[in-house]
């Protein structure tokens, strides 16, 4: 493709265009039978001297979030993707649709085709190589990224590792590469080696799609995100009072009668099981697992609206749209409910081909001593019958252990006994700290929207903690991860999640991901800086943190082909 080198904001005098081949290109490419004409050479001469003044790559390579493991930067390594580009990939499936992924994150922006091809032994001849190699020593999530002057190299040992390989490539590149259009740009890389895996095996975050429902769009849309700082849980908050949004065939009231209500009197909705899955394998082919919670014994006001049977009283219930909690629980002397549970988490488990279950138990305040105990640990065990591993809220701990299972800690107080005699008796923790990982607080007292119950959360706030030490006395091998939890009762759109998400998202992502010794709040600060113009190229509402130094200028390039608008906002 022939383009007019124009100069993008980033770009100082004279940049190649990316279309041309460079000088090294130009030098092994022999010329045309006879004596070259005067206009070559001088072509020739000009690109030469045009590659001695390239301008550095915009970014250094440590400029990613989270936090890479190991950096090895080499300034004579720069490298630029060249219009004619091939992506190449082991011929694993997993593998090359990474490559396709990678292409397609490429094509809307440097307007290039980028084929994909496999090969034995992929390399990168100019070009970006996607390789699988299990001999490598990167662990079932690392990935190691090599930039040089032939072209870039992602080596992994899983397609999963190459894909967050795919990620930290993505953030190299200049920001405009998040524009859906093509834009004129010099798409430059910086030289060297990252070498990089993760220090949890579980990094999630949450969204409650009960209080308010939110359309499969919008919650693929947050999967992206999640995609984008290696997470790789979605957990989703599928029941409560408000709203039952996951169809059982055999309970069908509790979305046709359940899911038609949320908090301020919406007219809620629900999934599908179509739906659901859509969700599930779209997630999964961003190697992120959904975990899926239905909310027990308490936050049930929407089945018992639908089914008067579970409750307590055998009377309907009124349906809830407020924000109270603690007041609903279907009836645990009942063996209705236990049919009832097990049909619904059998259907759940079905549909969900990861291995968790999360069952909920928060809250549950008419359900107490051991009648909820003896009801959590009846539903652990359905959980376990069906193959799957028990998750539950913190609350579950005093309920006899069961293999495997999971304690989500969302406690304000890291002083916690009863959790820490349950991880004693064999519990693993996803830490979820209410006054740090709650993304529905606010950042500050004027955030339109959210809560403070927790208090405030700044970014500092969501960045300045340690998953592996803030529970006294849980050590470091009992946590399984970090997970930001969103709670929807004052969200009602897209963009009010985006609001509360980023840039905290971000700030938990590099808890879960990096090891403690990258961990810098001035450093992750301007990293972080770094994201802003991405994601307002991407058409990403974020709430611009008065602590973080985001760019002001200009963030998108003349658009090709248009009249320069007024796009950027900084
Ligand atoms: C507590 S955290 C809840 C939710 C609310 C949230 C609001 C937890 C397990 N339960 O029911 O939505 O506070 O921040």
């Amino acid at each position: 493709m022939s383009t007019t080198p124009s100069p993008g904001p980033t770009a100082v005098p004279a940049p190649l265009s990316a279309g041309e081949p460079d000088a090294a290109t130009l030098a092994r490419t022999p010329l045309s039978a006879g004596e070259p004409d005067a206009a070559t050479l001088a072509r020739a001469a000009e690109q030469t001297a045009g590659t001695l003044l390239a301008p550095a790559a915009p970014h250094r390579l440590a400029d990613v979030v989270p936090a890479p493991q190991h950096v090895q930067s080499d300034p004579t390594a720069d490298w630029v993707l060249p219009a004619e580009a091939v992506i190449v990939s082991s011929a694993d499936p997993a593998a090359l649709a990474v490559a396709e992924q990678l292409a397609q994150l490429l094509r809307p922006a440097t307007g290039y085709p980028l084929p994909v091809t496999d090969a034995t032994t992929p390399e990168p001849a100019g070009g970006i190589a996607l390789v699988l190699d299990d001999s490598a020593d990167l662990g079932a999530e690392g990935y190691r990224l090599d930039i040089a002057t032939d072209g870039v190299r992602v080596t992994a040992a899983t397609a999963a590792g190459l894909f967050y390989g795919v990620q930290t490539l993505r953030q190299l590149l200049p920001a405009a590469i998040e524009s859906p259009s093509p834009v004129t740009e010099r798409w430059a890389l910086p030289g060297g080696t990252i070498t990089d895996a993760p220090r949890f095996p579980y990094r999630g975050a949450m969204l409650d799609v009960a209080r308010h429902f939110f359309a499969v769009e919008d919650v693929l849309r947050v999967v992206d995100h999640l995609a984008r700082y290696k997470l790789n849980h979605l957990h989703l908050h599928l029941t409560d009072d408000q709203g039952w949004r996951i169809a059982v065939d055999s309970w069908p009231k509790l979305t046709t009668v359940g899911g038609t209500t949320e908090v301020g009197g919406g007219p809620g909705g629900h999934y599908t099981k179509a739906d659901y899955q859509r969700i599930v394998s779209y997630a999964a082919a961003r190697h992120i697992t959904v975990v899926p919670e239905i909310d027990l014994p308490g936050h049930t006001n929407s089945a018992l609206v639908a089914y008067p049977e579970l409750a307590p009283d055998k009377i309907a219930p009124p349906p809830y749209t407020g924000t109270e909690v603690g007041f609903s629980y279907v009836d645990p002397a009942d063996e209705r409910t236990y049919d009832f549970v097990t049909d619904v988490l059998g259907e759940v488990a079905v549909l969900t081909p990861g291995p968790w279950l999360h069952i909920g138990g928060d809250e549950a305040f008419k359900v107490k001593g051991e009648v909820y105990t003896g009801f959590v640990e009846r539903v652990q065990r359905i959980v376990a019958d069906l193959g799957k591993t028990v998750v539950g809220w913190h609350q579950l701990a005093p309920a006899a252990h069961l293999d495997g299972r999971v304690l989500q800690w969302w406690g304000t107080n890291g002083e916690d006994p009863t959790t820490v005699d349950a991880v004693r008796r064999g519990a693993r923790l996803i830490v979820s700290p209410g006054n740090h990982a709650y993304l529905d607080m606010k950042y500050a007292p004027d955030t339109p929207i959210g809560h403070d119950w927790a208090g405030l959360i700044d970014v500092r706030k969501a960045y300045d903690w340690d998953p592996g030490t803030h529970i006294a006395d849980v050590p470091a091998e009992a946590v399984l991860g970090v997970e930001a939890p969103l709670w929807t009762e004052s969200v009602t759109s897209l963009a009010d999640i985006e609001l509360l998400l980023l840039p905290r998202l971000p700030a938990i992502a590099e808890l879960g991901w990096s090891t403690r010794a990258t961990h810098d709040w001035a450093d992750f600060r301007d990293r972080l800086a770094g994201q802003g113009p991405r994601w307002t190229t991407a058409g990403i509402t974020f709430h611009r943190a008065p602590e973080i130094p985001w760019p002001t200028a200009p963030t998108i390039p003349t658009q090709r082909n248009m009249p320069q608008t007024d796009t950027a906002t900084p």
